[in-house]
């Protein structure tokens, strides 16, 4: 592989912004200095542009089967989605399925990410049976197979959830051997009596997905999630974090010296629960667990970015399409038709976390752009243990790298990105700043509109500790 040199970028991480070239060889970062030779080097101009870390969306549902529904992207199309977005790793889940320990689950899915790939990936495993046989291989799995990270659910009861004990069983063994448990927080049984209450009444439209999910279950199970970790003594970290009560009980965590952390996602930061008081069935293209919240509520969670309360931002992309063709109704949000609790939860967004935080983040006022990275790709790296490989502009990193015209218009749309589904929840909306061209371990993967990129040549990430580096 010929090296390769990026001349006069403005570099910006988590804590540096200067001018100066970087040279690339054999997919790390060789030298960064001014005026570099280009020695026979691939030269790529960077002047007027940002050059940032490849972007690292620990959130991620690619070609997932929840048994009624699986998601519309496949590993191929999803990591295609994410490049173009500027996104060069990928966290993604391997859940437990009722008959599999949870090395087989992630055996299964390392199977299916292998051959398509388009970007470096990992797993959080989804633990859904606390058995003997599944803690005895916690330890194994963390110290040898590099996964750190386990997400539990505190919500739907009867498929996924999770009861307090086995959480709390999960979180000693987990924690013991440098692990993290990533919690979905809702009270499952209250949002599952408030569900039942709903449909006798003949309340079956979407908006009723959002108003049976009340933010004060999500706060109520945060803070059961903090109290857990601090009896097990490790740190715990909530995915999707949507409501102000479930921040309040973080920074109160915080506060007290707890290791609670959170994400949030692009969805709660740019939308509210009014998209689900649009006509007829078209709110279902916003039907995501939590649902979107109040005006409040996205006040609180910008905050939370500015202070430190939220660490990360990541994407949840959870693809389904709203109509039946081309994928079938096990792909799209018409299985829930006529009942809103089988509408698939989630949405597209791989691809705008980027642009949009930027627009929306930077360009408002509201971060500034070290902390857009740190938000963006160095505090995921560190959070699940890829840091410095991931997350980083540094002699000895990996050459992920997006050179960022923060000048150039463009149109968020289905029409023109590069997921599967067929809406995004951003249709139509204007931003400002592109990513002109994506590097994967040195290698161009997207160049403007181009896609160089191949299935296959993402890399399987093994992780060091979780939630220790922050
Ligand atoms: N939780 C997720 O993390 N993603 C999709 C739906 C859900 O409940
Ligand atoms: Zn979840
Ligand atoms: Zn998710």
């Amino acid at each position: 592989m010929n090296d390769v040199l990026i001349k006069g970028g403005r570099i910006v991480t988590a804590v540096d912004d200067y001018v100066a070239d970087i040279l690339v060889r054999n997919g790390q970062i060789e030298a960064i200095a001014r005026d570099i030779p280009a020695d026979g080097a691939e030269v790529h101009h960077a002047t007027g542009l940002v050059v940032f870390p490849g972007g690292v969306d620990v959130h991620t549902h690619m070609q997932f089967d929840l048994g009624v529904a699986q998601t519309v992207d496949t590993f191929e199309t999803g990591t295609r989605s994410a490049a173009f977005g500027g996104t060069t790793t990928i966290i993604d889940f391997a859940l437990q399925k009722r008959d599999e320990t949870p090395k087989q689950a992630l055996d299964r899915r390392l199977a299916e990410a292998e051959p398509q790939c388009c970007v470096d990936y990992s797993f959080h495993i989804i633990l859904t049976h606390v058995t003997p046989e599944t803690l005895a291989e916690l330890p194994d799995l963390i110290n040898h197979e590099g996964i750190s990270s386990f997400k539990m659910f505190m919500a739907y009861p009867g498929v996924l959830m999770v009861e307090d004990a086995d959480i709390f069983r999960a979180m000693r063994k987990v924690g013991a051997h440098g692990g993290m448990i990533n919690l979905h927080a809702e009270n499952g049984g209250v949002i599952q009596v408030l569900i039942e209450e709903a449909l006798a009444q003949g309340n079956t439209s979407p908006k009723y997905h959002a108003l049976t999910r009340p933010s004060i279950m999500e706060g109520e199970a945060t803070h059961r999630g903090i109290r857990l970790a601090e009896l097990a003594e490790m740190p715990v970290y909530f995915v999707h974090l949507s409501a102000a009560e479930a921040l309040e009980s973080v920074v109160q965590a915080r506060d007290r010296g707890i290791l609670a952390f959170a994400e949030t996602c692009p969805h709660y930061l740019f939308l509210t629960e009014e998209e689900y008081d649009r006509p007829g069935f078209d709110a279902a293209k916003f039907v995501m667990t939590p649902p979107l919240r109040t005006h409040k509520c996205q006040h609180d969670l910008w905050r939370g970015l500015r202070f430190d309360d939220l660490q990360i931002v990541s994407t949840d992309h959870c693809p389904f399409c709203f109509n039946e063709q081309p994928f079938g109704i096990q792909k799209s949000k018409q299985m829930g038709h006529d009942d809103f609790e089988k509408i698939p939860n989630g949405a597209p967004g791989v691809e705008f976390r980027i642009p949009l935080l930027f627009d929306g983040g930077v360009n408002a006022g509201r971060i500034n752009l070290n902390r857009f990275v740190q938000l963006t790709a160095t505090a995921p790296a560190k959070m699940f243990g890829l840091f410095p490989r991931k997350g980083a502009i540094a002699v000895g990193s990996d050459a992920d790298l997006v050179l960022f015209d923060p000048l150039k218009p463009h149109t968020l749309s289905a029409s023109t990105h590069h997921s599967n589904a067929d809406y995004s929840l951003y249709e139509g909306k204007s931003v400002t700043g592109k990513v002109e061209k994506v590097f994967l371990r040195g290698k161009l993967i997207v160049n403007g509109d181009e896609w160089l990129g191949n299935p296959g040549s993402g890399q399987f990430q093994r992780r060091s500790a979780s939630g220790r580096v922050m």
